[in-house]
């Protein structure tokens, strides 16, 4: 076989392209491919289920903007990476659309586009890669098969019906509103009512508020006497500095070499900051914590901002960053039950799998499709909006064999929602296509016909047939996202004087104040009008 790439470090004596064809196997710290023929694609595979996961042309992205959010959008250690990055595996495309794949099957590594090389790098010692080529969907699958046999397969639990509170109500969440919410939700075909960011006292303390004077088991009891599991979602792994937990526990938090706290993100209007998982102190209380919710009586927990315990920094007891990271994850697992269903946002993907029963695969949704100063001022495809949604969980279907993939909610909504009936519908095929459906829609909101197609959307078993890379046919309809996938150009001329004052507008914790602020003002006029 005329074979475009040759193994340059290291090499095997026995080694023979059948075998890489066939799917090769290697241990080594560094792996570097030569590549004889110029590719044409690049697959990047973004290091958390926010972080961007596409095929794109071989330049390195424009540096994302916000720098604030590196923490909390990519792997801050590669933010302002020059060359192409991708983390644990990336590949490379050809003219005759065959792919050259080079994955690890390990926790830390990297792989890079130098020029006519594709290297891989583990953070910390040696680790394995697979390299595979050939037919993409068949090379991806070899590559997912060995992921398989090291971290096990996806669990027996089927992917629950989910409604959650975020995308109506984000944190405008009260008992009253709730339980309207349920009542309303009564006849449909949900499993699981799971309540989202808005009923704690604050990140890192994790009590009922006072828009929750009945407590947390109240909600939970009123949830599961309609026969449906209880959802909760928590951070477990950040806390803010206001936090009664960060004032008393200042030593649990990661710091750098110099003893300075490391940074998490910006998120509600506040610094976060990360939970070092290796200190003892730490673990019981992040299992006493799981434990807390379970006695409430939450059977789904969506855990989230977990990146945190994966940020580089030292640690109570030294190891990988990715490997403290599994550490607190396992305690968080076993202290919740294997019986509990466990989703795991914004975590780094590989790092999670085995321990966790879903993903989140993208970045957020939103009513609307692409904000252009968002999206294309800032170059930020992990800003929450649709379109950088359904790219990233498409790009990560392969995933699919490993653990349910959450490709974020649907929305069948026309009130509170800009999204046109032709991006409701790629949302909606997106969630049948992954097996996991959820939505926000509040029951006040859907008119007749949409809480009809709600119930369809819900009932539906479709039979899925993948076509091409974007091309899928459900049932007997073709549905077809390849419009949706390309990046949005950089922006020019007056435009990118435009984009660089917004871009460093953005990085201010003030603008992101005033951002929030008026967020805070356009809810609590949604929630008026409830
Ligand atoms: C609650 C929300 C919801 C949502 C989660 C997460 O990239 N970002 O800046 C970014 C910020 C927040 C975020 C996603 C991305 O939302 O994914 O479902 O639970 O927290 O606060």
């Amino acid at each position: 076989m005329n074979i475009p790439f040759h193994l340059i470090t290291p090499l095997p004596d026995n080694t023979t392209f059948d075998k890489v064809a066939e799917g090769l196997i290697i241990t080594s710290k560094n792996i570097s491919l030569g590549l004889r023929t110029q590719p044409s694609r690049f697959y990047r595979h973004g290091w958390q289920s926010w972080s961007l996961a596409a095929w794109t042309d071989l330049k390195p992205l424009p540096i994302q903007k916000p720098s604030i959010l590196h923490p909390m959008q990519t792997d801050p250690v590669y933010s302002t990476e020059k060359r192409p990055h991708s983390s644990w595996i990336a590949a490379v495309e050809f003219e005759d659309g065959r792919i050259l794949l080079l994955g690890s099957l390990g926790l830390d590594a990297h792989v890079f586009l130098n020029d006519k090389q594709l290297e891989g790098i583990y953070e910390a010692g040696k680790g394995e890669w697979f390299i595979g080529y050939g037919d993409e969907r068949n090379v991806f699958s070899k590559y997912t098969n060995e992921l398989t046999k090291r971290f096990g397969k996806k669990t027996k639990k089927p992917a629950p019906r989910v409604w959650c509170s975020w995308y109506s109500l984000y944190t405008a969440i009260d008992e009253k509103i709730l339980s309207n919410a349920f009542d309303g939700l009564a006849d449909l075909p949900f499993d699981v009512l799971q309540i989202d960011d808005g009923w704690q006292i604050k990140i890192g303390d994790w009590e009922a508020n006072s828009k929750f004077p009945s407590g947390m088991k109240a909600l939970a009891e009123q949830i599961k006497s309609t026969r449906r599991k209880a959802g909760l979602w928590l951070a477990p792994l950040i806390a803010v500095k206001s936090s009664t937990l960060f004032r008393e526990h200042p030593d649990w938090f990661l710091r750098d070499e110099r003893g300075r706290l490391v940074s998490a993100g910006f998120n509600w209007s506040e610094p976060l900051y990360a939970l070092d998982t290796t200190h003892p102190a730490v673990l019981e209380w992040l299992a006493q914590l799981m434990k807390k919710v379970r006695t409430w009586g939450f059977d789904y927990l969506k855990l989230d901002f977990l990146y945190a315990g994966a940020l580089p920094g030292k640690r109570c007891q030294e190891m990988p960053r990715e490997s403290a990271y599994r550490k607190g994850l396992q305690v968080l697992r076993e202290a919740m039950g294997a019986d509990a269903f466990f989703l795991t946002c914004g975590a780094p993907i590989i790092p999670s799998m085995g321990l966790c029963d879903a993903i989140r695969v993208s970045t957020d949704v939103a009513a609307k499709w692409e904000d252009r100063s968002e999206v294309v001022f800032l170059q930020n495809y992990a800003i929450p909006s649709t379109r950088n949604a359904i790219r990233t969980s498409l790009h990560r279907q392969w995933l699919d064999p490993l653990f349910h993939l959450d490709p974020d909610v649907t929305y069948f909504r026309t009130q509170e929602c800009a999204l046109t009936t032709e991006q409701k519908s790629l949302l909606q095929n997106l969630a049948l296509i992954c097996g996991f459906k959820a939505t926000s829609d509040l029951p006040q909101w859907l008119i007749a016909d949409e809480r009809e197609k709600l119930r369809a959307f819900l009932e539906r078993k479709p039979k899925i047939n993948q076509i091409s890379r974007y091309v899928f046919q459900i049932d007997k309809e073709i549905v077809d996202f390849s419009p949706v996938m390309p990046l949005p150009p950089e922006p020019k001329g007056m435009e990118a004087i435009e984009a660089a004052v917004f871009g460093w507008l953005a990085n201010h914790d003030w603008a992101l104040k005033i951002n929030d602020q008026m967020g805070k003002a356009a809810l609590k006029k949604m929630k008026k009008s409830l």
